[in-house]
């Protein structure tokens, strides 16, 4: 038999730092754009018993014996993304974005193979050409970015560019960029030049579950995202595509580049896919987007600059400048934290500091939507952020800042009393 008894007697080291966790989670202010808040429905089924079973291939196609009830799991998994989303074909297997990104890759190119792709240093992702990720070492990705004036995506540049380097994937995505995606226009680039068109849809995915962002399934090829950022799922990643792709996409995920599929995530995506199906999730998804809307109105309002003016998803990037010109990401970012207002530095579009330093700071909606709070607390938030920084030499004001901000969180609780680790 296992060892009954609970993670307190087996193991305090690791329980001491899950309630430790639970504790930051529940008393900061969370606005990483990548973050949220699981369900319990989600979690359970990501600490089931799912964990246990091995289950290479695909449903009906497996190498183990024992796989009827996790074959029924991917099923409806996938089905219910396929439906969610408008695809004619889904895999739920990738462990990560990452993951999904690589298989994306594994099923339509060769290495050597040109990709047009967003500058990472402008908004895009590791995996999209970085030369210390394996897409930068394994592929030749060619980068747009965005206008310097407008600093939204330089439509023109793409063509150019693809004109120019005849790519066989343009992508489209991004981890740091607050607009709206030209599908149509990416979508006829890519024809021009007889290139894939694909989306990693990572960030924006949930806004588009819940109809608060255009979904880009019925213009691209191969669309790649994850389930656990606005979409409010488990850890892990999600390829969808038109069925001409699909054999391609599965073998890419397994055998080529993964093993065994994580049916303990596998499950809990199926859970989320049903929670973003309904009303409730349409609505907190609008909520999502109003909350970003907001909170960057509010910090404009206090005089500080927005990288694109604005935001139409669930996040945006502030030029830290704009309130000293000294003031660095890294040094916004680390005292907002220890005030309990928790984000990431993030470089900004031509930003002279390095990646590890920035001019930026990443402000994101979908945990403190979760939490329930609306627009009249995103504009207290905007408060507390433009007051810390602006007086962020003055420890009286910087203590009322870390009070406001720890009632502020104390009465958004993102979890009900009773709640695993809560009490
Ligand atoms: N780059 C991560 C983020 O947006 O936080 C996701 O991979």
């Amino acid at each position: 038999m296992t060892d009954p008894r609970p993670i307190e007697t087996v193991d305090p080291d690791v329980a001491h730092l899950i309630e430790a966790d639970v504790k930051r989670q529940d008393t900061h202010i969370h606005l990483i754009a990548s973050e949220n808040f699981a369900s319990r429905a989600v979690m359970e089924a990501s600490g089931s018993v799912f964990t246990n079973k091995y289950a290479e291939g695909y449903p009906g196609r497996r190498y183990y014996e024992g796989c009827q009830i996790v074959d029924e799991v991917e099923d409806l998994a996938r089905h219910r993304a396929m439906e969610l989303f408008g695809a004619e074909h889904a895999n739920v297997q990738p462990h990560s974005g990452a993951q999904a990104n690589m298989a994306a890759y594994f099923a339509t190119i060769k290495p050597g193979d040109t990709v047009l792709g967003m500058r990472l240093d402008q908004g895009g992702h590791l995996t999209h050409g970085s030369p210390v990720n394996f897409s930068g070492q394994l592929y030749n990705f060619v980068a747009y970015g965005v206008d310097p004036e407008s600093e939204v995506i330089d439509m023109d540049e793409v063509r150019r560019l693809a004109l120019e380097h005849r790519p066989k994937i343009v992508l489209a995505g991004y981890s740091a960029y607050s607009r709206l995606l030209d599908y149509e226009a990416f979508r006829a680039i890519a024809d021009e030049v007889g290139a894939l068109f694909m989306v990693d849809a990572a960030h924006f995915i949930g806004l588009v579950a819940g109809g608060a962002y255009p979904n880009p399934v019925p213009y691209a090829d191969i669309v790649t995202a994850t389930t656990h950022k606005a979409l409010r799922g488990p850890r892990g990643g999600l390829i969808l595509s038109r069925a001409e792709y699909a054999k391609a996409i599965d073998k890419a995920v397994f055998p080529d580049t993964q093993g065994g599929a994580l049916f303990n995530q596998i499950a809990a995506k199926a859970v989320c896919f049903r929670e973003a199906s309904t009303p409730e999730y349409r609505q907190y998804a609008h909520q999502v987007v109003r909350n970003a809307k907001a909170i960057a109105d509010a910090l404009a309002e206090r005089g500080v600059r927005i990288v694109s003016g604005t935001t139409e998803n669930h996040m945006f990037l502030v030029d830290v400048r704009s309130i000293d010109e000294e003031l660095t990401g890294k040094e916004a970012a680390t005292l907002l934290d220890n005030l309990g207002i928790t984000l990431n530095r993030n470089a900004i579009p031509f930003d002279p500091r390095s990646p590890f330093i920035t001019s930026g700071i990443r402000i994101g909606t979908p945990a403190v939507t979760t939490q329930g709070m609306g627009e009249a607390e995103m504009v207290q938030i905007a408060d507390l952020i433009a007051g810390a920084l602006h007086d962020r030499t003055d420890e009286d004001v910087l203590e009322g800042i870390r009070m406001a901000a720890a009632q502020l969180a104390a009465k958004f609780p993102p979890y009900e009393a009773g709640f695993p680790g809560h009490v």
